[in-house]
């Protein structure tokens, strides 16, 4: 069997500069609630992530459903989202008790495609949750526009967007939220964690008492919350990995960059070119394996698989087609993100794949 290959391998600083970095917990024994590692990550993330406010949590999902019940949306509302992201999008929505209404992406990002949302709105709507699906920027300007005119909220799920910049500003500073995800398997990691980003200070108290069982004082409970803070180990894992992000990327940004030369002489391959606009992450490399291509997107996946290639079909099927929500939710038609669906394979990529391995990969098409 070849040396395998995963679609992604978590980074990870030196095991001594972690073992370092930890230590003083020897001391303190000040493990979770808001300790001092916590607070400190969440200042050099507000800063590098050019956010006005951030809130930390266990995980990007908890990030997401908590961002979404921040608000305190009523109970039967809906919300417009693209189905073509990862399951934890509509999920958050649906375990809110709100009515995801699925809206067709671009078929040149795989961002919700913007023209398509005014129709989509009803007396109910009470917000857009639009996704950076693989760090590509959704149409910002026109989403708030349209949440403007009809006076409904924008969450944006920037799970994928970490460190992604756009005009001047972070990405996370657009909306009235964004959620981000620090996994494992994503570009910047905390083992598990994740966070919300805003500008109304409010939303931080909320957040507060949503992430920490609504305790204000030792006798004083304001409010029903969940249990979704992060704990000092991840957040100093966080505070060596935010150390090594810039080298982290620039190497990803090699491999990405061999990847498009060597697929720049393949008809029937599409790679994305996101939004020229934005800094790029490279978070992942998704590729459209198109009809005119001599193989189909799924024999490509098994034969990669055959050679220990672990490239993944993120995001099939899209959401709406998961055997929990299918046929529950209003039928719209979503040729797009249905055929993005049908022809995306993401390949690996993280900061060690080398040009070797990009070339590997490459020569089994
Ligand atoms: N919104 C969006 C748009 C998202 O994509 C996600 C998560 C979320 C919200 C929710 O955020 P979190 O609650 O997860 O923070 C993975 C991740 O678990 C998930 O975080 C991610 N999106 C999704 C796109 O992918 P799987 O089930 O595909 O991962 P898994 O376990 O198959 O791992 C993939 C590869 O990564 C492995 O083959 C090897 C490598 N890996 C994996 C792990 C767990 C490592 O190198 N180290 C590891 O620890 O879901």
């Amino acid at each position: 069997m070849d040396k395998e290959i995963f679609v992604t391998r978590s980074s990870m600083p030196d095991y001594v500069e972690y073992i370092e970095a930890i230590k003083p917990l020897w001391e303190t024994h000040w493990l979770t609630n808001m300790g001092a590692y916590h607070k400190q990550l969440e200042s050099q993330l507000k800063k590098y992530l050019k956010v006005p406010d951030i809130s930390l949590t266990v995980n990007g999902h908890m990030a997401l459903e908590l961002a979404i019940q921040a608000f305190g949306f009523p109970r039967d509302a809906e919300v417009i989202t693209t189905p073509f992201t990862f399951i934890s999008t509509t999920h958050a929505i649906v375990r809110n008790g709100l009515t995801p209404v699925f809206c067709d992406v671009k078929p040149y990002d795989g961002t919700i495609d913007e023209t398509k949302i005014e129709n989509l709105i009803t007396e109910k709507t009470a917000a857009i949750i639009p996704v950076h699906v693989y760090g590509h920027v959704c149409n910002i300007e026109e989403i708030q526009k349209i949440a403007e005119k009809y006076n409904i909220k924008v969450i944006y799920d920037a799970a994928h967007a970490f460190g992604v910049e756009y005009g001047s500003k972070g990405i996370g500073a657009y909306g009235d939220a964004s959620v981000f995800s620090f996994h494992a398997t994503k570009v910047f990691n905390t083992v598990e964690g994740g966070a919300v980003t805003f500008s109304d200070h409010k939303i931080y108290e909320k957040l507060y008492n949503l992430k920490n069982f609504g305790i204000r004082g030792e006798e004083l409970v304001t409010e029903v919350g969940a249990n979704a803070k992060m704990n000092e180990f991840c957040a100093v894992m966080g505070l060596c990995n935010l150390k090594h992000i810039h080298n982290s990327m620039q190497k990803r940004k090699r491999a990405a960059e061999h990847y498009i030369r060597r697929f720049s002489e393949m008809e029937g391959i599409m790679t994305f070119r996101g939004n020229d606009k934005a800094t790029k992450n490279y978070a992942y490399f998704p590729i459209l394996i198109t009809d005119i291509y001599k193989s189909s997107r799924d024999e490509i996946y098994k034969k990669l698989k055959e050679h220990g290639i672990h490239a993944r079909k993120y995001f099939f099927p899209v959401t709406s087609d998961q055997a929990c929500f299918k046929n529950k939710y209003r039928y719209i038609e979503i040729p797009c993100a249905r055929s993005l669906a049908e022809q995306v394979l993401t390949l690996p990529l993280y900061e060690e794949l080398s040009d070797e391995d990009v070339d590997k990969i490459v020569d089994l098409f």
